[in-house]
């Protein structure tokens, strides 16, 4: 069966186009510096950010972690928030791999951190603590619902810690996302940070992959740890062509995902069993709970949707997250929305 996959974005596949690059790409030992296609993927990635350098990797987590060692030694923190994804979903790589303490703080519904409490987290110069290093964005926010963090409030984080000497990082797996909601050139909110992870194989498509970006320096810190996680790479070239293709095709179409996402919304809203987050979606998901009443818990209305040909992702007992994609059109939101009232109403 042809599923109606609506469990993330990452489960995009290449387009045609896609797959043509990768065929013909030019390769060669990424490891040595020759694969011109990574190095092309790279240019492009740090001036689309408004960065000196681009290092391509093979994940979102991967970056995050080369970005974390490549700005920390071990017994160093890096503040962050409690939903962030480095802090939940990237196995502890950070402390694990880097010996890096991290601080979490609350995430503002927005995905935001508020400044008063970063401020009130930096550690003083006493030996007892660890020292803090790094503040770690993330926007889009996942966990906080796909939200979205504005221009000046990167460019007031980033002020504020460079005034301390501290740095910043973005996790900007769906930063593309961010700007597309914001109307605003990426360069916008990647530029005020030091450096910026940003992912090719979700909402833009691409097979595998995501770019580190940051300083000359910073990206030649930031090699040495993609090589000690065993992230060297040979012949890349072939999926950094569907990476190009990325960035050219699928980023300035990203609003349509976002609109298309608002008609689910908006048909789903209409279902008694369901109850949707307040401003949901921002961009690209949809968080939503079973109403009070629903007998079923949300692991098996999702094995009943799957029965109807619908995948949706379980964000809890009674909790799901939508993801809206290039591959889900009109008909197929509507069918999930019909799939949604078969199994809670009938
Ligand atoms: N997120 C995935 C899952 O891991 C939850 C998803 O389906 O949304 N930062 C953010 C904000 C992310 O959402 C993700 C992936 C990553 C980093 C990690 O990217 P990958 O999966 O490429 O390591």
């Amino acid at each position: 069966m042809e599923y109606i996959d609506l469990r993330s974005d990452t489960v995009t596949k290449p387009t045609p186009e896609m797959r043509e690059a990768m065929a013909k790409a030019e390769v060669g030992d990424d490891v040595y510096g020759d694969d011109p296609t990574v190095n092309r993927l790279q240019e492009m990635s740090a001036e689309m950010t408004g960065h000196e350098a681009g290092l391509f990797v093979a994940s979102g987590t991967m970056g995050n972690l080369a970005a974390v060692l490549a700005h920390c030694q071990r017994g160093d923190e890096v503040i962050l928030g409690k939903e962030a994804h480095t802090y939940r979903y990237e196995a502890g790589g950070i402390s694990v791999l880097g010996g890096v303490h991290s601080c979490q703080l609350p995430n503002q519904p927005d995905g935001s951190i508020a400044l008063d409490d970063i401020e009130g987290a930096i550690r003083a110069d006493d030996p007892h603590q660890p020292i803090t290093r790094l503040i770690a964005l993330e926007n889009t926010h996942n966990r906080c619902g796909g939200t979205y963090q504005s221009v000046e409030y990167t460019l007031r984080v980033a002020g504020f810690a460079h005034a301390r000497g501290l740095k910043v990082h973005l996790d900007g797996a769906r930063v593309f996302n961010a700007a597309a909601a914001l109307g605003a050139p990426v360069k916008d909110l990647t530029a005020p940070v030091d450096s910026v992870t940003f992912c090719l194989s979700k909402g833009l498509l691409a097979p595998v992959g995501s770019v580190l970006c940051g300083s000359i320096e910073f990206i030649k810190k930031a090699h040495r740890a993609r090589k000690l996680l065993g992230g060297g790479m040979r012949q890349a070239g072939v999926l950094a062509a569907a990476g190009i293709v990325a960035l050219e095709k699928m980023a300035p179409r990203l609003g349509e995902d976002h609109a298309r996402a608002r008609t689910l919304a908006e048909g789903l809203s209409e279902n008694r069993g369901l109850v949707l987050d307040a401003g949901t979606p921002a961009t690209n998901m949809i968080f939503m709970n079973l109403a009070e009443g629903v007998p079923i818990p949300a692991p098996e209305v999702a094995e009943r949707m799957k029965e109807r040909g619908v995948l949706v992702g379980v964000a809890g007992v009674r909790r799901f997250r939508l993801v809206m994609h290039c591959w889900i059109d009109d008909e197929s939101a509507e069918r999930a929305v019909a799939a949604f009232s078969d199994v809670l109403i009938h």
